[in-house]
């Protein structure tokens, strides 16, 4: 029961964790750190229940050990990316982590199908409250000693200093070839170029681009205020949507438009192909997933900015 509320919980924060915005998301990955301790506190009181299950019949075992191996992977990758190991391979290590975590979830779904745990009473007696008071203590006095030991400097959101951003996308979103000299921007009822772009007034914005696969990067990026590109909405507006030249796209409230940067470029320099060039969205405090790339289209809409899925497919 224990184990099920602390996978639960460490899941739950997990994304989360992804969904938060850079300042307030430190407490949601310090929770998801805690939770994280917590399974493995129980896996370690648990081995030999493990062992045991170990004894009984396939399918069950094959199933059981494969579930077994990616939890240990999803826990080791957790850790590594913790203790402040970029890369593991071709992703980050928290790359792995989020991979395995998602791997384990349709197995421990029909686990928790075929073998239900039904709440008992012994669940909500003292000796369970204590039990699980316990635990959390626990869990929390693990976190502080990892991070105060073994944890490596990290933002708010648990990311990795690199230097430079990286060029990355969300799943599979390859640069996209744009000419230059034809390239055209519609926002709101107008089409730019990007001669009439660098004729807008520009602005700089310095602040941290932290994408959810466990890296950020500070830049100085230059370009015009989205809120002065489109100037006046028309009555009834209740959201933007900026879209990419590959089909990629979010939704943004309104107010946000000032401060977000449609950026053209970075630390002085053009923007790379890779980066967005000709111009991408810089949106302060918001996670990677938000500063699209490659846009062509920003586009005044009466559905409201949280009608889209959370997460970009
Ligand atoms: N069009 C498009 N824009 C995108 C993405 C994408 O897949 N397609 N990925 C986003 C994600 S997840 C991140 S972290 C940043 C990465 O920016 P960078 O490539 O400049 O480092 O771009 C965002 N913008
Ligand atoms: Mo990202």
């Amino acid at each position: 029961m224990l184990l099920w509320a602390a996978l639960g919980f460490s899941f739950a924060t997990g994304v989360l964790a992804l969904w938060v915005g850079t300042d307030e998301a430190w407490f949601v990955v310090w929770a998801h750190g805690a939770g994280g301790m917590a399974v493995i506190l129980l896996v370690w009181s648990k081995l030999g229940v493990i062992r045991r299950g170990l004894g009984r019949r396939w399918p069950n075992v094959g199933l059981s050990l494969i579930a077994a191996a990616a939890a240990v992977a999803m826990i080791g990758a957790g850790l590594a990316h913790s203790i402040g190991l970029g890369n593991l391979g071709p992703f980050t290590a928290l790359g792995w982590h989020i991979a395995f975590a998602l791997a384990l979830l349709p197995l421990v779904l029909v686990h928790l199908v075929t073998r239900p745990v039904r709440p008992r009473r012994g669940d909500l007696t003292r000796a369970a409250f204590l039990r699980a008071g316990a635990l959390v203590v626990g869990a929390v006095a693990v976190k502080a000693v990892f991070e105060a030991t073994l944890g490596a400097p990290r933002a708010a959101t648990g990311s990795l200093r690199v230097s430079s951003p990286r060029p990355t996308v969300w799943l599979n979103d390859p640069t996209p070839q744009i000419d230059l000299a034809s390239y055209t921007l519609r926002a709101g009822g107008t089409g730019h170029t990007l001669a009439s772009l660098g004729s807008l007034p520009q602005h700089e914005i310095t602040c941290a681009l932290d994408c959810t696969s466990g890296w950020y990067a500070t830049g100085t990026w230059r370009g015009v205020v989205v809120s002065d590109l489109l100037g006046p909405l028309p009555p009834g507006t209740r959201s933007l949507q900026v879209r990419s030249q590959t089909g990629y796209a979010r939704r943004f409230d309104p107010a946000v438009a000032e401060a977000m940067l449609l950026a053209t470029q970075l630390d002085g320099r053009p923007l790379p192909a890779g980066l967005g060039a000709p111009a991408r969205l810089v949106v302060p405090g918001r996670r990677g997933f938000w500063w699209v790339k490659w846009v062509t289209a920003i586009e005044p809409s009466t559905e409201p900015a949280w009608w889209q899925v959370p997460f970009p497919v």
